[in-house]
C-alpha cells in the first residue's frame, strides 16, 4: 500500500458561469486618523509624488482644514504648505507630470462667505493666483485638467449672486480666460472629469438654474467644443456625485450624488456606480451597494484603486473591481483514504477579486461538517478518521459575485489499512506484509500515520486488523 500525499493537486479549472464586468464593491476603510467630517472636499492624484492629495471640505457643524496626502494607508498633513483657508464645494483637479502648477483650485466656499481666489499646489505648497476675471460660477463649479490641450477648464457654477453658470474657462497658467462657445446649460454640482482614452472631458447632471431640476445628460468637451451625448441608458438625474476615470477598466466611473432637491430623504442618495466609455453609461453590478452623496472619488494609481471620501461621517471607501469568477491554481488528480486511521486532507487555492465562498461536493452532492467531516466551506477539506465509504468524486465549488469555478474532480479511492498486502481483504498473511513492508521502509507500515515507521506501527496495525476492512 503506496500513500499519495494529503493535499492532492487538481490539472484543470473551468468556470461554470462567467461575466467579464460583474462589478465589485465598495470597501470600507477602517480609519484610525479621521479627518472630521467633510462634505464636499477637493481630491485630486499626485502623479508625481504617487499619492492622493485632499483640501477641503466641511460640514455644518466643521470646517477642519489642513492639506493631506494619502498614502493607501495613513493620512499625512503637509506642513508649511501656506493652505488657504478652508472651504468646500471648490473646484479642484490635477494635471499630469511634473509642474509648479501640479494641483489647481479655484472657489468654494464658507459657512457665510464665497471664496474667489485661485491657488495652485506644487507638490507640497499653495501659492495665491490672480483672479481677475476668474468664473462666475464660483461654488459648486467642476474644474478637469484636458490633458490634449495642457489646459486647466472650468465650467459652471454659482456666482456670489446665485446665478447659476454656463459658462467655460481655461486657466493658461497665469490667467483665467473665458471660452466663448455653447454648451452644457447652467448647472452646479454637476461631476466632470477628463477621459484620457478618448481625449475629451466628460460632464455629467448636476443641478440646474434655480436649484429646481437635477440632471442626467451627459456631454463631452474635446478641447474646442461642448457635445451632447446621446445617451440611451442614462443613470438617474443627480447632483454631487464622485467621478473619476479608472484606468485599470479604461472608463470614467460615476458614484453616488443625490437624486433629488434639497431638503432631501436618506434613501434620495442613489446607491448606484455606473461606467462611461465614451459612448454610454453601464451601471455596475455591485455585491454591495452604497448610498453617498456630497463625496469626492479619485483613482489612487499608487494602490490600483478607486478612492472615496466626503460626506458627514468622515468615512472612506476603496473599490475593489472582481477580476471575473475565481480561478483555481492547478492543484488535483486522485487521492487515497487509507481508513480507518489516517487523515483525507483536500485542498484548494483559488484566487479572486473579492473574497470568495467555497463549497465541497462529493458525489456531486454538497458536503455537510459531521463529526468527522470540516472545512466543506473552506479551502481545505478535512476527513478524520476515514471509512471505506470516503472512496468517491470531489470537487470544490469557488463562487465570488462573477460567477463560480468548480476544481476538476479529485478521484479519492479508500484503502483498508490492515490490509497490507492490498488483496481485498485483512488476514493474518497481513502480518508478514507488514513485517516486509517495515523492513523495507514502506509507507504501508506506518499504520498509525505519523509520517515514521516504528514499533508502535505494529499495535496499530493489530488494532486496525481487529476493526477489520
Ligand atoms: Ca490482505
Ligand atoms: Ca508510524
Amino acid at each position: 500500500m503506496k500513500k499519495l500525499p494529503f493535499i492532492v493537486l487538481l490539472f484543470l479549472a473551468f468556470p461554470s458561469a462567467s461575466a467579464q464586468d460583474c462589478g465589485g464593491q465598495w470597501i470600507f476603510i477602517q480609519d484610525r486618523q479621521p479627518l472630521g467630517n467633510r462634505e464636499k472636499p477637493g481630491l485630486v492624484y499626485d502623479d508625481t509624488a504617487g499619492h492622493v492629495v485632499l483640501f477641503g471640505g466641511a460640514s455644518a457643524v466643521q470646517a477642519p482644514g489642513g492639506t493631506f496626502a494619502w498614502d493607501g494607508t495613513t493620512w499625512t498633513r503637509f506642513q508649511n504648505s501656506n493652505d488657504p483657508t478652508t472651504r468646500l464645494e471648490h473646484a479642484m483637479a490635477s494635471r499630469p507630470g511634473s509642474t509648479n502648477q501640479k494641483i489647481l483650485l479655484y472657489g468654494g466656499r464658507t459657512f457665510n462667505q464665497f471664496r474667489t481666489e485661485t491657488y495652485t499646489f506644487d507638490g507640497s505648497a499653495w501659492t495665491l493666483q490672480a483672479s481677475i476675471g476668474g468664473p462666475p460660477g464660483i461654488y459648486g463649479g467642476a474644474l478637469a485638467f484636458h490633458q490634449g490641450i495642457g489646459k486647466y477648464i472650468h465650467f459652471g457654477g454659482i456666482s456670489s449672486s446665485g446665478l447659476y453658470s454656463d459658462s467655460t474657462f481655461e486657466w493658461d497658467g497665469t490667467q483665467w480666460l473665458p471660452i466663448n462657445i455653447p454648451g452644457p446649460t447652467a448647472r452646479a454640482f454637476h461631476a466632470m472629469e477628463y477621459d484620457p482614452i478618448r481625449n475629451e472631458i466628460v460632464l455629467f447632471g448636476g443641478r440646474g438654474t434655480g436649484g429646481a431640476g437635477y440632471l442626467g445628460d451627459t456631454w463631452v468637451f474635446d478641447g474646442a467644443s461642448w457635445t451632447l451625448k446621446n445617451v440611451i441608458n442614462q443613470p438617474l438625474n443627480a447632483a454631487h456625485a464622485a467621478m473619476a476615470f479608472d484606468p485599470s477598466r479604461g472608463t470614467m466611473v460615476m458614484h453616488g450624488g443625490s437624486t433629488n432637491v434639497w431638503p432631501f430623504p436618506a434613501n434620495n442618495q442613489r446607491n448606484q456606480t455606473w461606467e462611461w466609455n465614451g459612448a454610454g453609461w453601464t451601471a455596475v453590478n455591485e455585491s454591495n451597494p452604497l448610498a453617498r452623496t456630497y463625496m469626492a472619488m479619485v483613482y489612487d494609481a499608487a494602490n490600483s484603486e478607486l478612492f472615496l471620501y466626503g460626506t458627514t461621517d468622515s468615512q472612506h471607501y476603496r473599490y475593489r473591481w472582481d477580476q471575473g469568477p475565481p480561478t483555481i491554481n492547478p492543484v488535483g488528480g486522485s487521492a487515497t483514504a487509507d481508513y480507518p486511521t489516517c487523515p483525507l486532507n483536500l485542498g484548494v487555492i483559488a484566487t479572486s477579486g473579492t473574497p470568495p465562498t467555497y463549497q465541497w461536493y462529493k458525489d456531486g452532492v454538497p458536503m455537510v461538517n459531521a463529526a468527522r467531516i470540516s472545512g466543506v466551506a473552506t479551502p481545505n477539506l478535512s476527513i478524520h478518521p476515514t471509512r471505506a465509504s470516503d472512496a468517491g468524486l470531489y470537487f470544490c465549488r469557488v463562487t465570488n459575485s462573477c460567477g463560480s469555478t468548480d476544481s476538476t474532480s479529485i478521484v479519492v479511492n479508500a484503502q483498508c489499512q490492515a490490509d497490507v498486502n492490498m488483496n481485498g481483504a485483512a488476514e493474518p498473511s497481513d502480518f508478514t506484509a507488514w513485517i516486509t513492508a517495515f523492513n523495507n521502509n514502506d509507507s504501508a507500515a506506518d499504520q498509525n500515520c505519523d509520517g515514521s515507521i516504528t514499533s508502535t506501527d505494529f499495535t496499530r496495525w493489530l488494532a486496525n486488523f481487529q476493526i477489520g476492512c
